[in-house]
Parts: structure tokens; sequence; C-alpha cells
């Protein structure tokens, strides 16, 4: 298959400054008429070239005038007309059946509606268009369709016009004056109920706010539509960033390739991130609510207004606009939590991205399928990037910085260049150094050694940095990387004033003076660079950090710290001394200084991933082993603890305060270590907490943590949760995803049972996601010596290749990573792999990620 590199691009032959669209709808057939003004793009011969993807044209014109075969032709799937003029105006004429769409790309039939998916590239699946996201154009777009089934009709920009027509059809018609590419486009039929709101902007504009759902969801749309307006307050305040249209419309599908869709004006979400109520949303549920709905309206400008002159620079809109989210998110709620939320995604799956086959520069130089760059890398990386920019620049600089880049870009296709100069020239700093954390690929690993002269009372500390080589980038040149570093006097419990340190060289040293002592190193703090640290601290240098740190993101590292370095000593056949975590988590538990929120994170016991991440070669037995047995000494040893938390945290009534929020998440991981210690009545105990739950929260951790070992409540549990939600899809999905997850020893066999499950279906993306995306996320299970794990995990993603290649892609890269492990289980992996790639018609989305990962 054909490579697209960066540095290819080219600007267009052939503007289209407007299109006009007419739909025809139906499931079975629905017909597209476009009508493209284009203008010649400089002095040159090239014919018209207008991309499709299995489209046929049933009539082409020029100025009105139908052509005949001969002056129009078929290069591959692209149109192309050569064209006298400089000025043209093309119609075109296609039919699509949009019931027959299982890709979810382009118009595609999802529970009675009609809706569309254009980023990146299926616009070309509705019509034929110069695809690509440096023509820009203003959209009207008119839809017919059968009234009773289809009695809203909407696109993007302000509905202008709209009737009724004989045979029970009706029409309309909507503007959208905001020139915007094609992947921006959408439109959405159907049988919805709004649930209706408005904005008052700050120049005092009233703005009419719709969520469109099916009848009986109205009720699970409040959450969304606070997150909404809660959205569009803070990126007024943050940014000075107003909306811009009178109309701002949401829907909700039920089928969906991945969260949502920021469409101008009629973002499309995939409705597990609209719903959301107490019976059947967790708390992670709303959370995630409020992220994507802020997420995607502020696309609005990060990506809309201002959008993207080709894929390579994706993380221009996907990583500034993630770092948006996070920080509103952080504002609405903890920051302390929300940074070590953010943090442990980006080692989860970035880390483990950039250190594989697949690991790519946050701007990539070459893709087969764009598809498959929606990357951690990408959108969490890229956010890690403009956080540092932002820390360097401080709060004030920043703004001036990104001021300068709306002003500057507004209405244009920019670069991610375009993006850094805004921010040396706005902000005044100089990012030259900076530029290659786009470049380069790969983690950095930043070693920190301290060195005290007791003599001169001073100490040295010594940085070295090396970035691993990935594919493709065998050297690699220091980063320019900024530490938040502070020094710790072990007699008083306090540092002196923290700094940061701009770690440009592969090796530099820093002195400070005034130690009398040697301080303890505190570095790294609020994770100020996406890096590794790797720092010879003592478990009781760690505990003092983890007892002492007044940076939250730090007190927690150095519990984590502590805790891995156990558990990896285990695993490695050391006896560590577990006494420090212990005492650490007992100390933190009781801390009434500290936000339950912040404890139940930091008391928590590292993934099975991380510490498999931590060791040269992962062991998922010994791993779990290790862990297990600490969870289970640290339930024993701190039993009456456990249970005093339980019983203290449980509320009245529920609500959706972060006290409450924070209660519940100290109260489940409490029940976690009980049931974990062995104790006679945990497993009533948890039967008890999922039995009387009146939410979702308490009843889903109940159900996981009885899900991880063979009891009666475990199976009553799970048949009760079954049969009362069975006919609620969002939630049947927790079914699955919890015993995929569990961490039982029988996992992969029940996945394989729940695999031909009467509600397990390929041909939902969530429902594929609920139970093959949560298992090969479960190291232990996945990994299972037989191997079993990898042949269900491939049978799916040859499977579902032929339904939907985008999401059988994103199952391959876990299948990837078998050079972390050992011999036998790395050739299992492979021979998966290759039996994959035999197949014939595999799509590019799956070639491309299987054929990278056996390199
Ligand atoms: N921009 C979309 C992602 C589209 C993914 C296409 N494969 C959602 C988002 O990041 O906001
Ligand atoms: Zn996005």
């Amino acid at each position: 298959p054909a490579i697209i590199h960066r540095q290819d691009y080219s600007p267009p032959d052939w503007f289209v400054p407007e299109i006009s669209l007419d739909f025809t709808l139906d499931p079975a057939s629905t017909q597209v008429r476009a009508t493209l003004s284009v203008t010649r793009n400089g002095a040159h011969e090239r014919p018209l070239i207008l991309d499709g993807d299995g489209l046929s044209p049933m009539e082409v014109q020029v100025d009105g005038r139908l052509l005949q075969g001969g002056e129009w032709m078929m290069k591959g799937d692209a149109l192309v007309i050569p064209l006298p003029g400089d000025a043209h105006q093309i119609e075109t004429l296609v039919e699509l059946a949009p019931e027959n769409n299982s890709k979810l790309m382009g118009l595609y039939a999802s529970g009675g509606l009609l809706c569309t998916q254009c980023e990146a590239e299926g616009f070309r699946r509705i019509t034929f268009f110069p695809d690509r996201p440096d023509i820009l154009s203003r959209y009207s777009v008119c839809m017919e369709a059968d009234q009773t089934r289809y009695p809203i009709l909407l696109s993007n920009g302000d509905p202008v016009e709209q009737g009724s027509l004989p045979n029970g059809r009706h029409w309309a018609r909507w503007n959208d004056p905001f020139p915007k590419p094609c992947y921006l486009f959408a439109l959405v039929a159907g049988d919805l109920s709004c649930k209706a709101d408005s904005f008052v902007t700050m120049s005092g504009r009233t703005v009419r706010l719709g969520i469109w759902v099916k009848e009986g969801d109205l009720p699970r749309t409040d959450h969304a539509m606070q997150a909404l307006k809660n959205s569009m307050a803070w990126d007024e305040r943050v940014y000075g960033r107003e909306y811009d249209l009178d109309v701002f419309n949401i829907v909700a599908v039920a089928d969906f390739n991945f969260g949502a869709m920021e469409n101008k004006g009629l973002n499309i979400f995939n409705s597990r991130y609209i719903l959301a109520d107490p019976e059947t949303a967790t708390d992670i549920d709303y959370d995630g609510v409020e992220a994507v709905v802020a997420h995607e309206y502020f696309h609005n400008w990060s990506g809309n207004r201002v959008t993207c002159r080709d894929w390579f620079q994706l993380s221009l809109k996907e990583g500034f606009t993630v770092f948006r989210d996070q920080n509103f998110s952080a504002d609405m709620g903890s920051h302390a939590v929300k940074r070590i939320e953010d943090v442990r995604v980006l080692r989860a799956a970035q880390f483990q991205e950039d250190s594989g086959p697949l690991a790519h520069p946050v701007r990539p130089e070459s893709y087969i399928e764009i598809s498959n760059f929606y990357t951690a890398t990408i959108y969490n990386k890229g956010a890690e990037l403009i956080r540092m920019i932002a820390l360097m620049l401080g709060p004030d600089r920043f703004r001036a910085g990104s001021d300068l880049y709306f002003d500057r870009h507004d209405g244009q296709a920019a670069t991610c260049e375009d993006f850094v100069k805004a921010m040396e020239e706005g902000g005044g700093i100089d990012l030259r150094q900076f530029r290659r954390w786009y470049e380069q690929a790969g983690t950095p690993h930043v070693r920190a050694t301290l060195r005290h002269d007791p003599a001169a009372q001073t100490v040295e500390l010594l940085l070295e940095q090396s970035i691993p080589p990935t594919p493709g980038q065998p050297d690699k040149q220091p980063m320019a990387i900024p530490l938040r570093t502070a020094l710790f006097d072990r007699a008083v419990g306090r540092h002196r004033g923290e700094t940061l340190l701009m770690l440009t060289q592969a090796q530099q040293s820093f002195t400070f003076s005034g130690f009398a002592d040697a301080p303890i190193l505190s570095i790294n703090r609020g994770f100020s660079a996406p890096v590794i640290v790797e720092a010879d601290r003592s478990q009781t240098e760690l505990a003092f950090l983890s007892a002492h740190d007044d940076d939250p993101f730090a007190r927690y590292e150095a519990m984590q710290q502590l805790m891995v370095n156990v558990l990896v000593g285990r695993v490695a056949g050391q006896n560590i001394d577990e006494g420090a975590v212990v005492a650490a988590i007992r100390d933190t538990a009781t801390d009434p200084k500290l936000d339950p929120a912040f404890i139940a994170e930091a008391i928590r016991l590292p993934s099975e991933a991380y510490l498999g991440d931590q060791m040269a070669q992962v062991d998922p037995d010994a791993i779990h082993a290790a862990r297990d047995a600490l969870q289970q000494r640290i339930g024993q040893q701190l039993e009456p603890l456990w249970r005093d938390i339980h019983a203290n945290m449980k509320a009245n009534g529920f609500s959706l305060s972060p006290a409450a929020k924070g209660a519940r998440k100290l109260r489940n991981i409490a029940l976690l270590y009980l049931v974990a210690s062995g104790t006679d009545d945990g497993p009533t105990m948890a039967f008890s907490q999922f039995d009387e739950a009146d939410n979702m929260t308490e009843r889903q951790s109940a159900l996981a943590t009885l899900a991880n070992n063979i009891s009666n409540e475990r199976e009553a549990a799970l048949d009760i949760f079954y049969n009362r939600y069975r006919s609620d899809a969002l939630t049947l999905d927790k079914w699955f995803q919890t015993q995929a997850f569990a961490s039982h020893p029988d996992t992969v066999d029940l996945v394989e049972e729940l695999a031909r499950h009467p509600d397990f279906t390929l041909s939902n993306p969530n429902r594929v996601r609920s139970l093959f995306g949560a298992f090969a996320g479960n190291q232990w299970a996945f990994h299972h010596k037989s191997g079993k794990g990898y042949r269900m995990v491939a049978d799916c993603i040859i499977a579902l290749d032929k339904i939907n290649p985008q999401t059988a892609a994103r199952l391959a890269p876990p299948l990837g990573r078998w050079r972390r492990f050992d011999e036998g289980r790395a050739v299992l992996m492979r021979a998966e792999l290759q039996r994959i790639l035999a197949e014939p018609g595999l799509s590019k989305d799956v070639a491309e990620q299987v054929g990278k990962s056996l390199n």
C-alpha cells in the first residue's frame, strides 16, 4: 500500500470556495447531488481531481452541461475532470446505501438514524470532493427524507428553511457561514428528542443549545448540557474564545468508531459520552462525559476556526485540545487528582506506544492509513508538549501566545510550526531546541544523581538524558526538558523553594549551596515533562517524600515508586521489606489533611501493566502473583482501617460533589483491600455494597471486586446485573467489560464464552471494545501462556476487519508488543500477527498496524 510522506505536501491545484449538497435520504438508497464552485490555484494545466471511495458517478456536469463519457475519467477511486478555464461549476450525482455501511465512515445508519462521520477521510464516501483539510468551503445543505421516520433533519451551521412535500416527505436547508474543511461536514436525520437550553456569550449573543437523543434518553442528558455550558464559559474566561453561530447541536448515536466528533455546530457523539444518570453511570463515566463534551466544544476554535493544513499536523488540533480539556476538567474538580489520572493514562497508553514498533513522533513523517494515527502520542503526548510550553511561559505569556495563534490563523489551515512560532513571538521565548519534541519519537530517560559535599555544604545534581531508538530514528538529539525540582531538608520536612531546571544537554549538572546535610530530591514535580526519571532514592527517602512532599503529584509518585521497588524486587527474587509500603499506606489513608480522592489514588498498587513496563522482560504470571500477594498482606495488616473507611465513607444520598465522588473512590478501594485480605465476610460485604448501592460507581466497583475471585456471590451478582441491565446497551457493556478485565484465573476461557454470548456483536464498536479491548488490556489474562488470548484477539481482528477495519486495527497494538515478552510468548504472538497478515483482502488499516508490528 502507498506510503504518504509529510515532505511531499504541496498546495492544492484547485480550491472549492463553495459547495451545495442535496441529499435525498433513504437507508437503502440515498442520492447525493453536489455542486462545487472550483477555482484554479495558480498557473497550471492539471485537471480537477476529486477523491471518491466506493462511489461511481451517475452524472457529471460542468457549468450546467452534462459531460459525455470520455470527458471525465476514473483514476482508481478518484474522478478526474480536465477543465479549460480558471473557474467552473461542477455537479455530480451519486447513490449510496447507508444501511450497508458497516465501516461507520461516511453516511451510515445507526439505531434508526442516519448520520455521518467524515474525519479523517469519510467525506469521499459521500460525494466526490478534494478530501483534504486545506480546502475550506462554505456549505449549503438540503436534506429531503420521509417525514415519519426522519422528522428531524440537522446539519452544520444555522437552519434556514424547511417545508413538506407530497408522499409524506419533507425537507430542510442548513447554511454554514464559516468556511470549513470537509472532514467537519455532518448531517443527522432521525426521530430524535431535544434537550434544549441556551447560553449567552460574552458579547451578549444568545446561542440555542440542543442535545438530541432518543426520547427515552432525555432524562440522561442533564450532565452533558451542564458540561457544555461550563465549557462555553470556561473558553471565554481562560482563552477569550466566544462561540460563533446561533445554534450548537449535539447528537448521541449508539454505533460510533470512537468518542465523538467536533463537526461545526453539530457535534456527533458516541452515546456513552452523552448519557449519564446515577443508576447507570459511574463517576468515571460522568467525568468522561464532561471531558469529551468540553473537548469537542473546544475544537470549535482549536480545530475548526483554525484547522490543520494536512493530517501530519493532527496534533496541532488534538494535542492542544486535549490540553485544554484537561485543564477545564481540573478547574471543574481537583487539579491534583486530574493530573494523576492524566499521567496514569499517558504512561499506560503513550509510553507503551512510544517504546514499541508503532512509535512515531507527535508530528509523524509518514503514514499508510491516517485512521491509525489517532493515537495516544498525537493526543496525550501532544498535550504534554503544550503543557511544557505553558509551564515555560507562565499563564500570561502563554495566553499572549495563544491569542496570537488564534488571531493570526483564524480561518486558515495551519501547521504545528505555525503554533510554535506564535508561541515564540506572542510569548517571547526561543523554542528552537524544543521543536525536537515534535520530531523525535521515544520517551526520554532522565537519570538524576545527587552528590553532597559536606565540606562545601553544596549539592550537585547531575542530570543525564537519553532517548531510546525508535523505528526509523536510531539516533536522537538531546531534548529541552523542563523539570520542576525541589530539595527537601530531612530534619524539617520542607524544601526552600521549587526551581524550574531546563535540561538541554545530554549531561548537565546544577549546583545548590547551603546544604549542611544531604537533601532529598523531588524532581519532575507535577510531571512537568513526559519523561522517565531514574533517581536512586532509598525506600526511606521515598517514604519521606510520600509523607512530606507538598506537590501532590510528587507525593503520589513517591508512593508508587515505593510499591514498584517492592514488587519489581519480588519478581526478580529479592525480598525487599514491604514494611515501608504498609506504613506509608496507613499514614496516607489516615492523614486528615488529605482529600479522599487523592488518598484513593495514592494507596492503590501500580497496575500489572505498569509493573511490566518497569522490567526488562515482562513476566505476567510473576507480576500477578507478587502484586496479588502484596495486596492481600496490605489487606490483612490494615484490616481494621479498611473496615473503618468502608463504613465511614458511606453516604446517605447520591451527590456528584467532588467530596462525594472522592468518598466513593476511597470506599471502593477499602472494599478491594478488605476482600483481598481473604477475610471471611469479604464476599458478603462486597455483595451487600453491590446490592444496596444507589449509584453505579459503588455497584460496578463491588462487582469488579467480586469478579476477581471464585465465589457464589460473584455468580449471583453477575446474574443480577445482567438481568437488570440487559436491555440497556451502555450498561450491558459494563457487564462484558468487568468480566474481561477481571483478575480471575479463568478469564481467558470466560471471554471465549462471552464472545459467543447472544448479546455480543461485532457490529457495535462499544461492545467490541468492552469485551476484547478490555481483555487485551488485562495483562495476566491476555498473556496466558497457552497463547489462547492471542488467538482470540487475532480471530476477532480478522472477523471485524471485514466489517469495520478502523475498529479492528485498534485491537492490533497489544499483539505487537511481543518483543517485551519471553521467547515462548513472543513466538505465539508473532504467529498470530502472521496469521492476520496472511488473510486475503486485509484492509490497509489492519495491514499497516500488523505489518509494522512484525518488524
Ligand atoms: N477529531 C475526532 C477524532 C476523529 C477520529 C477519526 N478516526 C474526535 C476528537 O478528537 O475530538
Ligand atoms: Zn479531538
